[in-house]
């Protein structure tokens, strides 16, 4: 009798457990590189529509500072929680290795999107568009605006971010070409992608550099902060302006002529390819490896393909170019 009744229990006991995992969604976390970030929110409420339209659930994190050692700590909660995925958007490329590595041991897939880690700490980066495009783009937008004469300053993110220091790096070879001889890289300073940071390490570039012709930031929080400064100082057409910028933040000094022209992806598609992976790993679907094919929703069918750092990646697109024409048509949707 005694017997019995326990294997009634133990029957009933894994009934229920059965109901309640049907029941239970998936949780799918990203975790940007900071908060107050305009492009981390577009990039991560495109990453939720895709979790959700997966039916599962999307879990949005971000540091309060864009610093690996914050991203550590969400990284280990989440594992703690033992949810279903993480993508995130690295603040260094090789200090979350160890507890990415953790993640991956207990299943947890780890897909990058925006900033890289190395090869080793992820299944697979989602790439906006081409590194070398986006680099040797700036550049020339650079000698376009300065008549191919002057002095050059980058104002990047952190020191530390994969994409932004990759992106130099094309820069770097792209001003090695003859054509750039009369123009000067003269320094690349760090606005941490910080509003007031950037905002004095702008001041700090003008007041150094007097002779300054073109500033490059190659991120939306430092070029939003520098076209700032710039309409302030009313030095539209002393002081250029370029780089990646959202459009919502940027029309005003694309107007007033302070930023003749920027470039930038959609962080909306970034985030929804970047659930889509996520998903597609969790499920087994998506192993990372050259040549398998993804379902991205809305976006189609997406190949992974080879990456430059020897890991893989998915490609988005290619850098868009938005200047006074385009504008209008932009601002209100990222
Ligand atoms: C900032 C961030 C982000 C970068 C864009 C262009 O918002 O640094 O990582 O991709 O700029």
């Amino acid at each position: 009798m005694v017997k019995r009744m326990t294997a009634l229990a133990a029957v009933l006991l894994v009934c229920c457990l059965m109901v309640a995992t049907a029941g239970e969604k998936k949780r799918y976390a990203f975790i940007f590189k900071s908060t107050g970030n305009p492009f981390g929110e577009k990039l991560m409420e495109g990453f939720k529509t895709a979790i959700e339209e997966s039916g599962a659930e999307a879990i949005l994190r971000a540091p309060d500072l864009p610093t690996a050692e914050a991203q550590i700590m969400i990284i280990e909660e989440l594992i703690a929680q033992n949810v279903d995925g993480i993508g995130l958007a690295a603040n260094d490329p090789d200090a979350l290795q160890p507890v990415l590595r953790k993640a991956m041991r207990q299943e947890i897939p780890i897909v990058t999107a925006d900033s890289a880690t190395n090869p080793e700490s992820r299944l697979v980066h989602i790439n906006q568009a081409d590194p070398e495009l986006i680099g040797r783009v700036q550049i020339q937008a650079a000698y376009d605006m300065a008549g191919g004469k002057g002095d050059i300053a980058i104002l990047s993110a952190t020191s530390q971010a994969t994409n932004q220091n990759t992106w130099i790096e094309w820069m770097k070879k792209e001003l090695e070409l003859p054509k750039y001889k009369d123009m000067k890289l003269v320094k690349v300073a760090y606005g941490d992608d910080l509003r007031d940071k950037s905002t004095s390490e702008t001041e700090a570039l003008l007041k150094t550099f007097p002779d300054l012709k073109v500033i490059i930031a190659p991120t939306t929080v430092g070029i939003a902060a520098a076209g700032k400064v710039l309409t302030d100082k009313n030095l539209k057409g002393k002081v250029f302006l370029t780089g990646l910028g959202l459009p919502s933040e940027m029309a005003d000094y694309i107007k007033n002529g302070v930023c003749p022209w920027m470039y930038l992806w959609n962080p909306i598609d970034l985030g929804y390819l970047a659930g889509y992976a996520l998903v597609g790993a969790s499920d087994g679907i998506m192993t990372g490896t050259i040549g398998e094919y993804i379902n991205a929703g809305k976006l189609s069918a997406k190949t992974v393909v080879s990456a430059g750092d020897g890991g893989t990646e998915i490609m988005l697109g290619a850098p868009f170019k938005f200047d006074p024409e385009n504008i209008d048509q932009w601002k209100d949707v990222y």
